[in-house]
């Protein structure tokens, strides 16, 4: 089996979960690290024994021996450091939100296609077993006709107005925070399973906290809740805590979900439930293994993960025996393992979301953004930018 050579830019949270996904496939080799918290870097540069770490990752992307790039900046960093790796030849993997704007994300997606490189944007979450599932009882008529499709995705960890992120900030993370970051993951699981398209929006954004105390040094996500009191400088803040968003979806469907990182108690919650003429299927993420099955004229039923009972074509994204959870970190290997082995056969489909699709997401939410400041419905633009 050919081996490949990657490098993560950006070591936040979720640069060390990637991190870890990469080193469990085993034909991928974490060659470099670039980050410009150097003392940060070499730590995780020694502990996943990458070959090269580097302050700027331009120094990377010069290296003929790389094959592929693994993004986790701020947001903001995303169009320019794609182009650049793009620009150098590498195949490139993008967390997501693809970049800040729809205009933007254009021009990436063009220029993956120009360069005819593998290019993925992070909508990891569809590649849970059981939303795999799901997806397979819509493609073999299982669920009936769709009707409504609605849920959440709910998280405290920016609750207090002393939680801060580099999110928080439009400068480094776009106009949107909590729709762009969460209501994204939800948008595409969504038209994921149901192979059906959001057509228009009308949204509704608040903002809690207008100001916020920020630490005075560096600060993880998710990592803000051991900090005292002292030591906060107060800020503006330009980005939105909640979004509830109600949609048309295909030609009938018709649904509503809320994003927010404010919803006390709610650690990591995407909830999504769907009902069908024939079924309704309903999915927690904090409780992956399990899957909700409705029926009229029958008793629900609550399955739980087991390969052999999973639609075969759901099997692949199982590893690991009934009994035996699959959870968030799985999804990422998952993503991966299809990622790295498309590089060497260009024959390939893809299967896992590429730059196209965080465009559909950005496109998405630059509706949702215009529905709640016109306080009206607003159509989506069916378009797939020029590669479709
Ligand atoms: C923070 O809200 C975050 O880490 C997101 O950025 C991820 O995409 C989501 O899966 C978990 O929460």
């Amino acid at each position: 089996m050919r081996t490949y050579k990657t490098a993560l830019i950006g070591t936040g949270f979720v640069g060390r979960v990637h991190l870890e996904g990469v080193r469990r496939l085993g034909f991928v080799e974490l060659y470099g690290i670039a980050e410009p918290q150097i003392e940060k870097a070499r730590a995780l540069g020694e502990e996943f024994g990458a070959r090269k770490v580097v302050a700027d990752y331009r120094e990377l992307l010069e290296d003929p021996n790389l094959d592929a790039v693994d993004i986790c900046t701020p947001n903001a960093l995303h169009l320019p450091i794609v182009t650049a790796a793009l620009e150098a030849g590498k195949h490139v993997i993008c967390e997501k939100p693809l970049t800040t704007s729809v205009e933007n994300g254009k021009k990436l997606v063009n220029l993956a296609r120009e360069a005819k490189r593998r290019n993925c944007t992070f909508h990891n979450l569809r590649y849970y077993p059981m939303v795999q599932h799901m997806r397979r009882m819509r493609e073999d008529g299982d669920l009936g006709e769709i009707l409504v499709v609605q849920g959440t995705y709910s998280q405290d960890w920016l609750l207090y107005d002393t939680d801060y992120n580099w999110r928080i900030e439009s400068k480094d993370n776009g106009p949107s925070r909590c729709l762009a970051d969460i209501g994204s993951h939800w948008c595409d699981m969504a038209e994921h399973i149901t192979g059906q398209r959001i057509a228009s929006v009308c949204a509704d954004l608040q903002t809690f906290h207008k100001t916020r105390r920020k630490p005075k040094g560096p600060i993880e996500t998710f990592a803000g809740k051991t900090l005292t009191a002292e030591d906060y400088v107060e800020y503006p803040v330009d980005t939105e805590d909640f979004g509830a968003v109600v949609f048309r979806m295909g030609d009938r469907a018709r649904g509503s979900f809320t994003a927010s990182q404010v919803s006390t108690g709610r650690k990591n919650r995407l909830n999504i439930e769907i009902y069908g003429t024939k079924a309704g299927v309903a999915w927690d993420q904090e409780r992956p293994d399990e899957l909700w099955i409705g029926q009229r004229n029958s008793n629900n039923q609550i399955i739980v993960k087991d390969p052999s009972l999973l639609k075969e074509r759901a099997r692949p994204f199982a590893d690991l025996p009934g009994g035996h959870s699959e959870g968030y970190d799985d999804t990422f290997k998952q993503v991966f393992r299809r990622f790295y082995n498309s590089i060497g056969d260009p024959s390939m489909q893809p299967e896992y979301p590429q730059f196209v699709d965080g465009l559909r997401q950005l496109t998405i939410l630059e509706a949702e953004l215009e529905s709640s400041r016109k306080h009206r419905w607003v159509d989506v633009p069916a378009f797939q930018a020029a590669t479709a």
